[in-house]
């Protein structure tokens, strides 16, 4: 019998609308869902790995219990009662221990539902959740509330001007890619600032090949350009900024020569790109994971785009930046709420590892973003979510593992994430995990970090569970396509099963996740099933609604100058750092390591480093690659196709060499989230994940780490790459 059913793909953020074909009561093939109201039909390539992966045989479909030492990858298969029984048990012996403090939890990028993450730990009692929120667009959402009070995420199809800034959707996200391309056809002028020449650059007006981790001079100096050509908002910054007078200081040194010398762009790129941004309105700058993952420089970026969107008067404007939710949409309750951040008390608070150093990031700088956010009428402006932008630091976390101090972390929980793959020094990473007493993972395969586990619970694919997606404009339903195979079990059905066995019973009313998205939809008046078969429901924006409601800010204003930084001792107007690892900065360094490396810019159909073992992605892509400008392949007798080393000061991988003439000849540039399934699972191969494995090359320690968020460099990084004899 053939059927056909509408779900959606999950298997990155956007959960496009997807189609399975059913038969005999096996999915056979997924197709886009043309009557999704968002996505309309459009799917990626990956998706078309979903039934691979649905049926796999390498899928965990069952919990599994560690019975040899750990990483010995001897497993007993056990039942979901007992394994969350064990669990929790041995949770509550070390709570009991050694304070609540001592679990930690490591999560990835939005796959599961996190707010259920949140909630589980706030009410076990700990503070200590980390991962890779210090880097990935958090840190800008955060900056953005400090400044404005809220997140925004331009408005390409009804600009004038797009400014793609260490933003690559052509790789990374389709529905902006497909976006920009509208935009095109319709005039707009696009700007793309980053060191390759990207698709985005061919088709751009202007393409500036940025020097990697330089970026917030050059805002700097486009700052200064336009001020002193007086190309800024001046209505909107007299009435709607604090602090103009005091950002004209700090950019006055930044002047096209001084700029021009540190980011290897000339004088004469800089001003008309400034001018062109400034002069054609409405405009929108968009985000971009290459200047979150850039260490030291990460948050000033944030800080300084926010301004330039400001001054140039495109906030809340159509075909600029749009900011705050719309009704009904706003009226849902928020995975903020659900979060349940009032169950952590303050004295649990105040032990966040990390805090100390990087107070905006940890509970100091969320509650007073929350605090300035709750003076808004409420539904507006969603606040920050703590699992966004409230964070242990992982570096502290990791640290507390192995050292006992500044008290013992002997617990951790990984859901959605692969540690050993996605932060900064493994080797650390990889020690820290081994040990401690307890390491639970939840996941679809057995990964690296999954091998060092005691307990592997099966987790489901998107199509086997449901979701509610929503923006700040839309909310959509998310069915499931086909029940649960096996015993893999959704994340919400992981953490409530731990929290009822560890006396949370009355914070889990919702028997299953499809509850709790009728709980979040009856302000509105709909179920699930509801909102599916109407198929969403949608809010009309209006504009610069600041004139009526200000700013969620302490002066209710933007803060061109942030009164936030101020009080917790960090800088409040934008300034560049040189990094302690760059040609100018440790020119001793720079002779033995004299290129500047940048990793894990996106590839499709890889997500992360997820993938690798369903053989239609791996034959298109097989090995890990490093990307070289064929001048400096010559210099060092190098060919395309060879395996060359690759080093920096904190360690070496190997990778195979690509030549391309889309990088500067002074860059490397090299995949991420490189590990082998196919070879053995048992230490000490581990799946060879320390042999191709970028954050090899990636340091986290506090030099390296913005003084604001403790955003650590991916990228922006000196190395050397050498020859393998043999
Ligand atoms: N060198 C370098 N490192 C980077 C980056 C880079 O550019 N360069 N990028 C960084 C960024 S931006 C991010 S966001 C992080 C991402 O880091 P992570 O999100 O940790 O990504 P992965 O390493 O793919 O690990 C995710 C794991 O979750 C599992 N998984 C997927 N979906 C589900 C699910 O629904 N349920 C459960 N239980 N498990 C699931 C996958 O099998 C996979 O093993 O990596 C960061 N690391
Ligand atoms: N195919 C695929 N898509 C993904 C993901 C994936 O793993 N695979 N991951 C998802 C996630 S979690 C994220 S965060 C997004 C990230 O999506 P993007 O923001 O597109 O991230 P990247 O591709 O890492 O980097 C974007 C660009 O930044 C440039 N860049 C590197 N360093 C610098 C710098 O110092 N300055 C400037 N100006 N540019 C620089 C790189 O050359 C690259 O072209 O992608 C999401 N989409
Ligand atoms: S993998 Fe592709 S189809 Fe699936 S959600 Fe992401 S962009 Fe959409
Ligand atoms: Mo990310």
């Amino acid at each position: 019998m053939k059927t056909q059913v509408r779900t959606y793909c999950g298997l990155c953020h956007p959960r496009c609308g997807l189609v399975l074909d059913i038969e005999n009561g096996r999915a056979v093939r997924a197709h886009g869902d043309k009557h999704h109201p968002v996505t309309r039909g459009l799917v990626c390539p990956r998706s078309q790995l979903m039934i691979e992966h649905l049926y796999h045989p390498d899928r965990i479909n069952h919990p599994l219990k560690r019975i040899g030492p750990r990483g010995s990858g001897q497993w007993q298969r056990i039942g979901w009662d007992q394994a969350l029984d064990e669990v929790a048990g041995a949770l509550d012996a070390l709570r009991k221990r050694y304070g609540a403090e001592t679990l930690a939890f490591t999560h990835g990028t939005s796959r599961t539902y996190h707010w259920d993450e949140r909630r589980f730990n706030n009410l076990f009692g700990t503070p200590n959740i980390c991962g890779a929120n210090n880097i990935c667009m958090c840190p800008s959402q955060a900056v953005e509330y400090a400044t404005y009070g809220g997140f925004s995420w331009g408005d390409m199809r009804h600009s004038r001007c797009v400014v793609i800034w260490g933003y690559a959707p052509s790789k990374s996200n389709l529905s902006d890619w497909a976006g920009l391309m509208q935009a095109k056809k319709h005039g707009v002028k696009v700007i793309v600032v980053d060191p390759r020449r990207i698709p985005e650059a061919e088709i751009a007006d202007m393409w500036l090949a940025v020097r990697p981790g330089t970026d917030v001079a050059l805002m700097l100096g486009w700052i200064r350009i336009i001020i002193e050509e007086g190309l800024y908002d001046a209505g909107f910054v007299e009435r709607w900024t604090v602090g103009f007078d005091e950002l004209k200081v700090a950019v006055a040194a930044y002047t096209p020569v001084r700029v021009a010398a540190i980011t290897w762009l000339d004088e004469e790129e800089i001003v008309a790109s400034a001018r062109l941004y400034a002069s054609t309105k409405p405009a929108t700058l968009t985000w971009g994971f290459g200047t979150d993952k850039q260490g030291v420089n990460a948050t000033q970026t944030a800080r300084a785009r926010a301004i330039l969107r400001a001054i140039c008067g495109n906030l809340d404007v159509q075909g600029g930046e749009p900011l705050g939710w719309v009704e009904p949409v706003g009226s849902i309750i928020s995975e903020a709420e659900l979060e349940l951040n009032e169950a952590l008390p303050p004295e649990q608070r105040a032990k966040q590892l990390g805090a100390d150093r990087y107070p905006f990031f940890g509970y100091p700088g969320w509650e007073m973003n929350l605090a300035n956010n709750r003076k808004l009428p409420k539904g507006y402006m969603q606040p920050s979510m703590a699992g966004i932008s409230c964070v242990a630091h992982a570096h502290n976390v990791f640290a507390a593992m192995l050292s006992g101090k500044p008290y013992p972390v002997r617990a951790a929980i990984s859901v959605a994430s692969n540690p050993l793959l996605s932060l900064p020094d493994p080797k650390r990473t990889y020690a820290a995990l081994k040990s401690l007493d307890l390491y639970i993972v939840h996941e679809y395969y057995m990964t690296p970090s999954a091998a060092l586990a005691d307990y592997v619970f099966p987790a489901c694919s998107t199509v086997e569970t449901s979701q509610l997606w929503h923006s700040m404009d839309f909310c959509v339903a998310c069915p499931r396509g086909v029940e649960p195979l096996f015993e893999r079990r959704n994340s919400y059905d992981f953490w409530r099963g731990l929290g009822i066995r560890l006396g949370q019973a009355e914070y889990w009313p919702w028997q299953t996740v499809d509850e709790v998205w009728d709980y979040c939809l009856a302000p509105v008046g709909l179920s699930f099933a509801e909102l599916a078969a109407q198929n969403g429901i949608f809010g009309r924006r209006e504009y610069r609604r600041y004139e009526q409601l200000g700013f969620g800010t302490p002066s209710g204003k933007v803060e061109l100058h942030s009164q936030i930084f101020a009080e917790l001792g960090a800088e409040p107007l934008p300034v560049y750092r040189e990094m302690a690892h760059s040609p100018a900065g440790n020119p001793e360094l720079y002779a033995e390591y004299p290129l500047v490396l940048i990793t894990g810019s996106r590839f499709m159909p890889m997500y992360h480093s997820e993938q690798r073992q369903l053989a239609s992605a791996r034959n298109r892509h097989p090995d890990p690659l490093v990307l070289l400008h064929p001048e400096t392949a010559q210099e060092m007798n190098m060919e395309e196709g060879e395996w060359i080393r690759i080093s920096t000061p904190q360690g070496s991988i190997r990778m195979r060499l690509r030549l391309s003439e889309r990088i500067d000849p002074r860059m490397v540039d090299l995949e991420h989230g490189w590990w082998f399934p196919e070879r053995p699972e048992a230490e000490p191969e581990l799946f060879d994940v320390f042999s191709s494995n970028a954050n090899i090359l990636c340091p986290d320690s506090p030099e390296f780490c913005s003084p604001e968020i403790g955003s650590w460099p991916h990228s922006a990084l000196l190395c050397r790459v050498d020859k393998i004899e043999g």
